[in-house]
């Protein structure tokens, strides 16, 4: 039970209490003994040793070679940059300046999509912090920093076991002079399904208020109608709307008209008229070849006014060649990631492109050098995600067949290998694009990628081919996501869900053609505030409040986890995935100029209830630890 103490009585909490009270109830008096932070590290280091890390299978703790980061005078103030160009003339003057500049902006990716898209999404904010000072140094003329949303808001909390407002509040402190920019998915805010909309409200505003400057906001069905709310929140809150359209399918390939130039025109239209100060264009997948971001890039430029801002990923190993041409045809800024953190699933590298453009006006002005430098540290940190890497080795233009997002392609395998598919992946491939095609076509993004990629393993694990849908499906059940997308709780499909597919997948449950937040009750973040109260028996901020709205039990889960081991987001990363090795002793500054000194000195036999007892020395003294032998 959570606290049954006198901090939560109503009586103690409304003021009206003597001591006949404590007479009277001594059990509300009686406080649950809390372990100190010194033992909650050693239970989860002796966990971590003895078990290995949350979802990782367990090995040996490798040598990782020493950290480089480059030095730089932290003492003197960090050069200006793009957020006091914000600052001083606002978001429209700030796109007006973006539209102004000579040469081609960048952003650089490498805090979120690049590890999001090689790594799982699994950088540590240990290790995006203490390079974030150098960066703001050694890179002042960049557009900005892709730092936060997308996928990284629930991996921090569920495998990272750390509050990603911390993350963007730090980071905010030590770059204080580059735009930070996070991705938005409109309705869906960081996670993979519609929220109200008074949810989204305080999402933008939070995250606003808590250091984000660029919120690229887009929906997994390109459907404007879902992105209005956003946009508007964005503006009302003075930050940047970079309102995007994701790409897909071919404009080169004229067989297949759905997705043609004059969509994507439209669609640039519309975003502006949304209110857009910048408009994104989202290659998720890295579908977009040379010629066609030619072609785009030129159009668009005809048809908006807007500054444009291009994202692709490197799948096929095109993205250099594609931003070249982009940025021939005028393309404002594009993004890309530092060299270690580049390519494949990545964006394109940041050094690669900025040799690319030698000898041209566009070249951007950023000091390759020190990108260099940056990426010796980067370098030393995929290291030590290797169990994350997806094992895609070299450029994959399969892409171009299955039209897999960056982001999703090591999710499913992952997915599928847990399903029992792994020797079926080429299968699963092209069974992806089959859905798709049976769809109609559609824009695959998280959420609308998450739900082709649940009905491809379903109907490659039940054998079932489109035909067997249609003859047997009245019969089949499908899965939820799939309902759901029929059902428009992800939104409207551009030209619709196929109608007899439709039929077949709701069995007589109505589909909504509204606005999925419109019909969803509004959060009561007053009545949440006592609830969680209670329950976290602590005071609780408005951060929690909005997590808790947008995740209740990973929320929960995460503080359960803080509460018997404390804030593991101190512990340097390889300690954090693997443990300690016998005879190690590592260094935890667990607040400043608060440091525990730890020596992992012995592990005992497995006892007879399966449990080992793992002996440390915590700042010259003997502690020991019982763990439950999981393996
Ligand atoms: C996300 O939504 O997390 C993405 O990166 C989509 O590409
Ligand atoms: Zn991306």
């Amino acid at each position: 039970p959570f606290l049954e103490n006198v901090i939560l009585h109503e009586q103690f909490l409304s003021g009206r209490y003597s001591t006949t009270f404590i007479d009277q109830t001594p059990e509300l008096f009686v406080f649950p003994k809390r372990k100190d932070r010194g033992t909650k590290m050693l239970s989860y280091i002796g966990h971590t040793t003895i078990n290995g890390g949350e979802g990782m299978k367990k090995s040996s703790k490798p040598d990782f070679s020493k950290l480089t980061i480059p030095k730089v005078n932290s003492l003197e103030e960090v050069p200006a940059g793009t957020k006091q160009i914000l600052d001083e003339r606002g978001p429209e003057g700030l796109a007006k300046w973006l539209k102004e500049q000579k040469e081609v902006m960048l952003t650089d990716t490498t805090f979120r999509d690049a590890h999001q898209s090689l790594l799982a999404t699994r950088v540590r904010t240990k290790d995006l912090l203490q390079i974030a000072d150098p960066t703001a140094r050694l890179l002042p003329n960049l557009f900005s920093v892709e730092m936060w949303g997308g996928a990284t808001f629930d991996v921090a909390y569920r495998f990272l076991k750390e509050d990603p407002w911390e993350r963007l509040l730090s980071i905010r402190e030590k770059m204080p002079n580059v735009l930070l920019q996070m991705l938005l998915r409109a309705s869906n805010a960081v996670g993979y399904k519609n929220y109200p909309d008074n949810v989204i409200n305080e999402f933008v505003e939070k995250s606003a208020s808590a250091g984000i400057d660029v919120f690229r906001i887009f929906d997994s069905l390109n459907w404007v109608e879902g992105m209005r709310l956003a946009i508007e929140t964005v503006r009302e809150n003075n930050k940047i709307a970079e309102a995007s359209m994701c790409y897909t399918g071919d404009i080169l390939d004229v067989g297949r008209s759905k997705y043609d130039l004059d969509y994507y025109k439209n669609l640039a239209k519309e975003l502006q008229q949304a209110g857009a100060h910048i408009l994104g264009i989202k290659d998720m997948a890295g579908l977009l070849k040379p010629e066609a971001a030619y072609q785009l890039i030129t159009s668009l430029k005809e048809t908006i006014d807007l500054p444009i801002h291009l994202h692709t990923h490197d799948t096929s190993g095109n993205g250099i060649h594609m931003y070249a041409r982009a940025i021939e045809a005028g393309v404002d800024a594009v993004d890309v990631a530092a060299g270690p953190m580049a390519g494949l699933t990545s964006q394109p590298s940041a050094q690669t492109l900025y040799h690319a453009l030698e000898g041209t006006e566009r070249q951007p002005k950023i000091n390759v050098q020190a990108y260099e430098k940056l990426s010796h540290y980067w370098e030393g940190i995929r290291e030590y995600y290797q169990e994350f890497e997806s094992g895609m080795k070299s450029p994959h233009t399969e892409v171009y067949l299955h039209e897999m997002p960056g982001g999703q392609y090591s999710n499913l395998k992952q997915q599928a290998k847990a399903v029992g598919l792994e020797d079926r992946w080429n299968e699963v491939k092209t069974m992806f694009r089959q859905v798709n095609d049976m769809f109609g076509d559609v824009v695959k993004v998280t959420p609308s990628s998450k739900v082709i990629g649940d009905m491809t393993l379903f109907m490659v694990q039940n054998n079932l081919t489109e035909d067997d849908v249609y003859e047997r499906g009245e019969f089949i059940d499908f899965p939820d996501s799939v309902v759901e997308l029929a059902q428009g709780y992800i939104g409207q499909l551009y030209q619709g869900f196929p109608p007899e597919l439709q039929r077949i997948i709701l069995k007589g449950k109505e589909a909504i053609t509204v606005r999925p937040g419109e019909l969803l009750d509004p959060v009561d973040f007053t009545q949440l505030k006592n609830v969680l109260f209670k329950a976290l028996d602590r005071q609780v901020t408005s951060f929690d409040l909005i997590s808790h709205a947008l995740y209740p039990k990973v929320f929960m889960d995460y503080h359960k986890f803080y509460e018997t081991y404390g804030d593991l987001s101190v512990l340097d990363t390889p300690t954090f995935f693997y443990g300690m090795k016998l005879g190690e002793e590592i260094e935890v500054e667990i607040e400043q100029g608060k440091t525990l000194f730890v020596r992992l000195l012995s592990i005992s036999e497995a006892q007879t209830n399966g449990t080992r007892v793992v002996y440390f020395e915590l700042n010259g003294q003997s502690r020991e630890i019982v763990v439950k032998d999981e393996s």
